[in-house]
C-alpha cells in the first residue's frame, strides 16, 4: 500500500495557532456530567451468549462514571425471527439481575420477545424527547430490526440529535451464515437521518475467545479473575455471568467504555483500573483519529454495500454500480471531536481493470487534486490529503469517476487530527 501525500491548505502559522488554542470540550461526557440521553439495545436471546456478560458490564460502567441516571431505554432479546428458550432466560437473569443490583428502574427495559410493541414505542419516544440540548445516544449491540422500526415510527426533525453507536458487522445485518437473523440491517437505518458512529470492534480486546460455541482456556479466565476476586459483589455476580457463557466475552460493553471516553480501545486493564479500583480515566476532548467507514456514509449515489473482503475495514466497503460514475457524503459528526487541521486518508481499492479518478470534497469544494487508481496492484491504498481544516457538521463526499472495469471501491474516511481550533462546541 501506498501512502501518497499531496495538497496543503492553510499556512504553517495558522496550525501554530490552532495547536496551542484551547478547545471546547466536544463530549458528550467530560468525567462529571453526561450531556444528554443513552439508550442500549441487545440480544443475547439466540445464538451468541456474550451479552449475558457484556450488558451487566456495561451497566456497571454507566455506574462507576456516575451516570447511570443518563439510561432513559433497553431493548433487550431482540432477535426476532428466533428465540431460544434457555439464551432468553439468561439473557433476562442478565439484564433483570444488572437492574436490580445498579438500581435500574424496570420501567425503562423491554422485553422484545414478551413486550416488542412498547419496545419499539419506547424507542420513537426517546427519538422525539430529542433537542440540541438534549441529544440522545443509542448502544447497538443487537441486530438492527427492533431500533430501525422505533427509528421509522420517529419524528425525522429529531433524528439529527440521535447518535447510534455500533461496533459489529453482525449486529450491522453482515454475515454469511445467519443472514435469517438479520430482517433489515444498517443501510436501512443510516439514510433515516440518525448519525452513524462505528467504533473499533470490541472482539479484539474484550472477547477470550470470541466466537459461538468456543469455551474459555484456563489461561483466558484469570484475565478475568479480578471480577471473581473483587470486593465488589456486583462485579463478582458479573464474573458469574461469564461463566453462565461459558466463555469471557463482554465484546458489546467496548461501545459503552467508548461513549463515556472518547476511547475506542478498551481493554481488560483499563476495566479493571474504572470498576474495581475505582479510578475515572483521562476523557478525551477531541479524538486524535476519527474513522468514517464508507459503508457508513449517509448518502451513497450509484454506490452500494460489498461484504466480506476480510482486507477491507470491518469486512465492508462499497463499490460503484455500472454507470461507472458516483460518489459517497455524509456529515461529519462523531462524538469526542472538533474543529481543527486533520489529514485526511481516503482508503480505496486499486484494481487492475482501470485507472478511476478519485476526488475528496469538503462543504462541497474540492480539496486537494484529485488522483487516479493508477497502480493497478489489486491492493488497498491510502490516499492522504494533508492539512484540511473541518469540523463538526462540515459535508465530506468522495467522488469516483470509474475507468474500464474497475469498480471504485471505497473502505473507509480516516480524519487525523494535527491540532486542534478554539472556542466552538462545535455540534450542529
Ligand atoms: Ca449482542
Ligand atoms: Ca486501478
Ligand atoms: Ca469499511
Amino acid at each position: 500500500m501506498s501512502h501518497a501525500k499531496t495538497g496543503s491548505y492553510i499556512f504553517p502559522l495558522l496550525i501554530l495557532m490552532l495547536a496551542g488554542s484551547v478547545h471546547a470540550q466536544s463530549g458528550p461526557f467530560d468525567g462529571t456530567s453526561f450531556k444528554g440521553r443513552i439508550a442500549f439495545s441487545s440480544d443475547g436471546n439466540y445464538n451468541d451468549e456474550d451479552d449475558w456478560g457484556a450488558f451487566p458490564m456495561a451497566v456497571a460502567m454507566l455506574d462507576s462514571f456516575g451516570v447511570k441516571d443518563r439510561l432513559v431505554h433497553v431493548d433487550y432479546c431482540n432477535i426476532l425471527p428466533k428465540n431460544d428458550t434457555r439464551f432468553y432466560r439468561e439473557m433476562v437473569t442478565s439484564v433483570l439481575g444488572a437492574a436490580d443490583r445498579y438500581k435500574i428502574d424496570r420501567s425503562i427495559l423491554f422485553d422484545c420477545q414478551t413486550d416488542l410493541e412498547a419496545a419499539i414505542q419506547s424507542i420513537t419516544e426517546a427519538i422525539n424527547a430529542s433537542s440540541v440540548d438534549n441529544r440522545l445516544y443509542y448502544v447497538l449491540a443487537g441486530p438492527m430490526e427492533v431500533p430501525f422500526q422505533g427509528i421509522m415510527k420517529s419524528d425525522p426533525d429529531k433524528r439529527q440529535y440521535v447518535y447510534c453507536i455500533s461496533h459489529s458487522g453482525w449486529n450491522d445485518g453482515y454475515t454469511q451464515s445467519d443472514s435469517a437473523l438479520h430482517i433489515h440491517n444498517k443501510r436501512d437505518v443510516i439514510p433515516s437521518g440518525i448519525h452513524w458512529i462505528q467504533c473499533k470492534d470490541g472482539n479484539k480486546n474484550l472477547a477470550h475467545p470470541g466466537g459461538v460455541g468456543k469455551r474459555s482456556t484456563p489461561q483466558q479466565w484469570a484475565l478475568y479473575h479480578w471480577l471473581r476476586d473483587s470486593t465488589d459483589p456486583n462485579l463478582r455476580w458479573i464474573f458469574t455471568r461469564l461463566e453462565a457463557e461459558g466463555r469471557a466475552d463482554i465484546s458489546d460493553s467496548t461501545m459503552t467504555y467508548f461513549l463515556l471516553t472518547g476511547d475506542e480501545d478498551a481493554d481488560l486493564p483499563k476495566l479493571r483500573s474504572l470498576l474495581d479500583l475505582k479510578k475515572i480515566p483521562r476523557i478525551a476532548g477531541s479524538r486524535s483519529a476519527v474513522r468514517i467507514e464508507a459503508e457508513n456514509f449517509r448518502d451513497l449515489e450509484s454506490y452500494s454495500v460489498t461484504y466480506s473482503d476480510r482486507r477491507a475495514s470491518h469486512r465492508l466497503c462499497v463499490a460503484l454500480g455500472p454507470t461507472g460514475t458516483g460518489s459517497i457524503g455524509t456529515l461529519f459528526n462523531d462524538i469526542y471531536t472538533t474543529k481543527g487541521v486533520y489529514d485526511v486518508e481516503v482508503r480505496y481499492l486499486d484494481e487492475r481493470q482501470g485507472q478511476s479518478r478519485l476526488e475528496l470534497r469538503v462543504n462541497q469544494i474540492p480539496v486537494g487534486a484529485a488522483w487516479r487508481a493508477s497502480k493497478d496492484d489489486n491492493t488497498w491504498q491510502t490516499h492522504t490529503i494533508q492539512n484540511v481544516v473541518m469540523g463538526p457538521g462540515d459535508s465530506l463526499e468522495v467522488r469516483v469517476k470509474g475507468q474500464g472495469r474497475e469498480s471504485g471501491k471505497l473502505d473507509y474516511v480516516q480524519l487525523n487530527l494535527k491540532g486542534t481550533g478554539g472556542g466552538s462546541s462545535l455540534m450542529p
